[in-house]
């Protein structure tokens, strides 16, 4: 037996982190590759797949869903090898916030190195959606990288430019970008800085941006499903309906996700550091120190737009993503509430039943 108890596993995006190699001392280790209703896939080596069991608490409907497994996950498998007993410490964790009635977070990956954020370079492009995955990748952990899909379909290189342009608030913030074609691999090359041995990435974006696309000439073999974007607008047909880690040819992993309709914040994320700093700044330039930036005197940010130094239209996106922001943090905490004292309520259940005996 290998003395190295980790050396399978490396393939698969093992990164030898000290509090991972403590956490899972001598014990079986899998990566969750995927996630569906009869339970988790895990690999314990490149191109093994199981199908094993969560721990109950995972199941019940309410609860931090953080602390159940995401696809990227270690996990602690029993010595049958059927059951998940634990989930290990992660150093990233990408989220969002669920459509839906109730506030709710989904994960949609964990342990990334790197989120792709892929954007075709057709009806897709939208730098404000873009800023909009940006600001929810800056609460992950991991690194953003913009890639630009379609770059062969645009016959002019001004357009290209043009989109660069469009994107100075991303390149001023020192997020790389780079426009590809998705179906050629030696256009891809400039992604291999972000994969290899023990990396891991994921890749999102809109349905039809290219995703899978991005995913087989990475692999070189057409594993995900693909399918052609409507003419009129560019849009995507949900081929993809399920997250999945596969391990590339060159070492580490990628994770493919389906399209995403919309991307809500998760209340957790910070304005300052996902690309809106010099707002954030002047805010704290203003005259009285709840200024409210309408028609008070001495307001840095009115001064600001008044003299072109700040765009309005940006100005205005910030304001709708604070506000987002805002409302999805005071739910989290909401949430977060009821769900510490449906905790403590339980041990006092248990023991009235005990008394009643
Ligand atoms: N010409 C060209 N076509 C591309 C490129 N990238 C993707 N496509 C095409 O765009 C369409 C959609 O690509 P997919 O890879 O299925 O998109 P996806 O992001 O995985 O979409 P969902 O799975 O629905 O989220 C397919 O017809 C691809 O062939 C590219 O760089 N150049
Ligand atoms: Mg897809
Ligand atoms: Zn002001």
């Amino acid at each position: 037996m290998s003395s190295d108890p980790h050396v399978r596993l490396r393939p698969i995006g093992w990164s030898d982190a000290p509090d991972l190699v403590a956490a899972a001392g001598t014990r079986r280790v899998a990566r969750v590759t995927g996630q569906h209703r009869s339970g988790y896939d895990v690999s314990e080596f490149s191109g093994d797949v199981r199908r094993v069991q969560p721990p109950a608490a995972w199941t019940r409907p309410r609860g931090d869903p953080a602390l159940r497994a995401a696809v990227g996950d270690w996990v602690v498998l029993d010595s049958d090898g059927a059951n998940i007993i634990e989930l290990l410490p992660r150093h990233a964790l990408l989220k969002r916030g669920a459509a839906g009635e109730h506030y709710r977070q989904q994960l949609i990956a964990a342990n990334v190195d790197h989120v792709l954020v892929v954007c075709g370079l057709d009806a897709d492009f939208n730098p404000r959606r873009i800023e909009r995955y940006l600001l929810v990748i800056q609460a992950s952990g991991a690194s953003p990288v913009l890639v630009l899909t379609k770059v062969d379909l645009l016959t002019d290189p001004a357009l290209v430019e043009g989109a660069f342009e469009l994107l100075g608030d991303v390149r001023a913030q020192g997020i790389p970008i780079h426009a590809v074609n998705a179906k050629s691999a030696d256009s891809l090359v400039v992604l291999h800085q972000y994969l290899g041995p023990g990396k891991s990435a994921v890749l999102v974006g809109s349905s039809g941006a290219g995703k899978s696309t991005l995913s087989n000439t990475l692999l070189g073999r057409e594993k995900m499903k693909t399918a052609a974007v409507r003419a009129n607008d560019s849009r995507g047909r949900h081929t993809t309906t399920h997250r999945v880690l596969t391990p590339l040819p060159q070492g580490g992993v990628l994770i493919d996700t389906p399209g995403m309709r919309e991307l809500k914040l998760s209340g957790e994320e910070d304005l300052a550091d996902g690309g809106f700093e010099d707002i954030e700044a002047l805010s704290g330039m203003c005259r009285f120190s709840d200024c409210g930036h309408s028609n008070e005197p001495g307001c840095a940010v009115n001064a600001a737009i008044a003299d072109g130094s700040l765009d309005e239209a940006r100005y205005a996106h910030y304001c709708k993503l604070r506000d987002e922001r805002d409302a999805a943090a005071v739910s989290l905490a909401q949430r977060r509430a009821e769900e510490r004292s449906i905790q403590q309520a339980k041990p006092r259940r248990a023991k009235d039943k005990l008394g009643r005996r």
